[in-house]
This record gives C-alpha cells, sequence and structure tokens, in this order.
C-alpha cells in the first residue's frame, strides 16, 4: 500500500510539470493577435511615369515627429497599381523602417499617435527606401489625422489621391 502511495506521487511529480506548461501555454493562445494596417482599394489621379507605368507607394508618418512609421509599395501588395484613374483592389502591408527587426506595422503602432500618409509615384529607392524628393513624385498628402480614425470602413481622399481604403 504503501508502495503504491509513493508511485502515486512520484507520478504526480512526474506530470506537475507538464500540466503547467499546458497551462502556460494555452494562457498565450488567448492573447489578441496584432492587427495589420492594411491598404485594400487604391485609386490616384492626373499621375504619369516616363516609362508608362507607375510604382505607386504609401508612406504613414508621425503627424508630430515627422518620422517614418511605415510605407507600402511595390514589395509589399502595390505592385500591380500602375496606372491613373483606376481602382485597384489590393491586400498590401506596410513595412517598419526597422523592418529587419520586426516586419509590418500594425494598428498598435499608430493607435496614440497623429499621422500623417504620403502617396508618391517611385523612382528611386522603392519601400523600404526613404522618399527621394528630387525622383518620386508626390500624388497626395492627406492632413494630420487620429491614428485610431484609420479604419478600412472610411475611404480617404486628398489630393490626387481620389480613392484609398486603409487600416485595420
Ligand atoms: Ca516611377
Ligand atoms: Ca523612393
Amino acid at each position: 500500500m504503501r508502495i503504491l502511495k509513493s508511485i502515486n506521487k512520484l507520478k504526480l511529480a512526474i506530470l506537475f510539470p507538464f500540466f503547467l506548461l499546458i497551462a502556460c501555454s494555452s494562457r498565450s493562445i488567448y492573447e489578441p493577435e496584432p492587427i495589420p494596417i492594411k491598404i485594400t482599394e487604391i485609386e490616384v489621379s492626373d499621375e504619369y511615369d516616363s516609362v508608362g507605368k507607375l510604382e505607386v507607394e504609401v508612406h504613414i508618418f508621425d503627424a508630430n515627429s515627422g518620422d517614418l512609421l511605415g510605407c507600402s509599395g511595390n514589395f509589399q501588395g502595390l505592385g500591380h497599381v500602375d496606372s491613373s484613374d483606376h481602382l485597384f483592389y489590393t491586400n498590401a502591408e506596410f513595412v517598419r523602417p526597422d523592418y529587419q527587426t520586426r516586419t509590418y506595422l500594425y494598428y498598435e503602432d499608430i493607435q496614440f499617435r497623429d499621422i500623417i500618409i504620403w502617396v508618391i509615384e517611385d523612382d528611386d529607392n522603392p519601400c523600404p527606401g526613404e522618399i527621394d524628393h528630387g525622383q518620386d513624385d508626390i500624388i497626395g498628402i492627406s492632413d494630420p489625422m487620429d491614428g485610431r480614425r484609420l479604419n478600412r470602413f472610411r475611404i480617404l481622399s486628398f489630393d490626387n489621391v481620389v480613392h484609398l481604403r486603409i487600416g485595420s
């Protein structure tokens, strides 16, 4: 009987760390997933490139510090956005300037900031490269807005950006 009890204790001692591991790992399942910022629709107007096709990029800046928060272009899902006056459906994400350590821009990164959106036609140093003010054309610059207002239920338009659905 005593032997049986000590065997049960031994089983418990062996199994306890496993129960603990399962309890800890199941907790992480319920942590909310970060919400990526995406562009799902975009149309620009009156923009032309000498080679014929446009390379449209969208850059998001912190409105107060001027820091680049993230950009989206050819390699992030805007490669087919190549002409004016046509509505393109996209599934484009934003890479952060520190993209080597953390790839995408999330709602959590902008929710407590005022932001400004720049839409450009890229000619040099594509995203994640910075805007080249000597080469790249500016298609539109938004007014500063509360980052929490960047959601895909709204359609933005400013300057020659006639339609932009962007957000989390
Ligand atoms: Ca170009
Ligand atoms: Ca550029």
